[in-house]
């Protein structure tokens, strides 16, 4: 089989990046057996850039998948995938970074990460376990001295670019005005029902490289909705050009200019979404793109709480 090939995006840090990446969260996982498997599919069909975080329990297995591809010779050397990795709130405090990001090292078996992330704009205090919190457990985030931990990350070499996830354009200037490294990447919920357009230019003006999660608006996923994949506009399109829903959607990100994160651990639907690099929506396709209603499908009101640092949801993703 041929692996299809993935245009890729230069980073504000020079690196390159694949714009469609596999993602890697769901609830429940499959076991590591299953999941190692359908990674090492994933990288012959021609995936290059995984995402993964400490909080999806997914880190050994893709680190597993990595070694396995490159054993069979899908891949000859590591540095022929992107692998980003995100920093989660428990450890989102300057003497925490480090430590947290040697263990997601070694749980991939990596010597570095192409692309660490700040998961959320949130320190959860040190004993949450996994999902289990509630806004109570929210205590205030030292957003400077965390990105500059997130600086010293980079200058070790354990992380080729930095960046971060659900920051709004408030909290970014902070960072772009009191940092020297400007983050790379802002990893936001982005897909045709929420466009995120305020953010996309301002990220665009800084150079800062936006990439979509839940492309396809988290279909059938807990903490999805419907609201892409049974659109009637993009049905409409998709029904007209031969296409599938889930096509149309992630041609649109990617003529914005942002990269794609897309989950599917199934075969077909992997190889699906990687075929849309050879094919372009029309002006007119665009323009009825651009006028879907738009909602927030998840909004992290866990992360909210009336005497947490975040008391609305404006606050936490200004
Ligand atoms: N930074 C953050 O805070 C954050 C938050 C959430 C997610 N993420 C990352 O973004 C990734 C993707 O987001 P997501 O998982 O929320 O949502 P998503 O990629 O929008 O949707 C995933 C769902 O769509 C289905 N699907 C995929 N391709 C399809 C197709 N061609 N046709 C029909 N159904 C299809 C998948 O099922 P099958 O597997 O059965 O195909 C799965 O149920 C995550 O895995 C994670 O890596 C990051
Ligand atoms: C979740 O956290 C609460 C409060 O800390 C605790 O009482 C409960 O047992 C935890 N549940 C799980 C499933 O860990
Ligand atoms: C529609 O797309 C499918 C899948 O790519 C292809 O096999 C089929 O030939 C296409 N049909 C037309 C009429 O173009
Ligand atoms: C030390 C420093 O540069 N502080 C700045 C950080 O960013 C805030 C918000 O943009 C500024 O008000 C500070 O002066």
């Amino acid at each position: 089989m041929e692996a299809k090939k993935v245009y890729e995006v230069t980073l504000n840090s020079g690196k390159k990046m694949p714009m469609i990446g596999l993602g890697t969260a769901t609830a429940p996982l499959p076991s590591n057996e299953a999941l190692i498997s359908i990674l090492v599919d994933a990288i012959e069909i021609g995936y290059r850039h995984f995402d993964t975080a400490a909080v999806y329990g997914s880190e050994e297995s893709l680190g597993k998948a990595i070694s396995k591809a490159l054993e069979l010779g899908l891949i000859k050397n590591r540095d022929e995938v992107f692998i980003t990795s995100k920093l989660w709130c428990t450890h989102a405090h300057p003497n925490l970074v480090l430590p947290a990001l040697k263990t997601t090292l070694k749980k991939l078996g990596l010597e570095y990460v192409d692309l660490y992330l700040i998961h959320w704009p949130v320190r959860l205090r040190q004993d949450v376990v996994g999902f289990n919190y509630t806004g109570e457990d929210v205590i205030p985030f030292d957003i400077k001295g965390t990105w500059k931990a997130m600086e010293d990350c980079n200058k070790l070499g354990l992380a080729k670019s930095i960046g971060v996830s659900n920051f709004g354009i408030k909290k970014l200037s902070l960072i772009l005005e009191n940092g020297t490294i400007p983050p790379a990447v802002n990893q936001v919920q982005l897909n045709p029902s929420w466009q995120q357009g305020k953010l996309k230019d301002f990220c665009k003006q800084k150079g800062i490289h936006m990439s979509a999660w839940s492309p396809l608006g988290g279909y059938k996923v807990f903490w999805g909705s419907n609201v892409v994949m049974e659109n009637p506009i993009l049905h409409e399109i998709a029904e007209a050009r031969n296409k599938t829903i889930a096509q149309i959607a992630l041609r649109w990100i990617l003529e914005q200019g942002t990269s794609a994160i897309v989950k599917s651990f199934n075969k077909e639907r992997m190889k699906q979404n990687l075929e849309i690099f050879d094919w372009e929506l029309s002006q007119e396709e665009l323009d009825k793109i651009n006028k879907i209603p738009q909602c927030i499908p998840y909004n992290a009101e866990m992360f909210v709480s009336k005497n947490g640092p975040y008391k609305s949801l404006e606050e936490l993703f200004e």
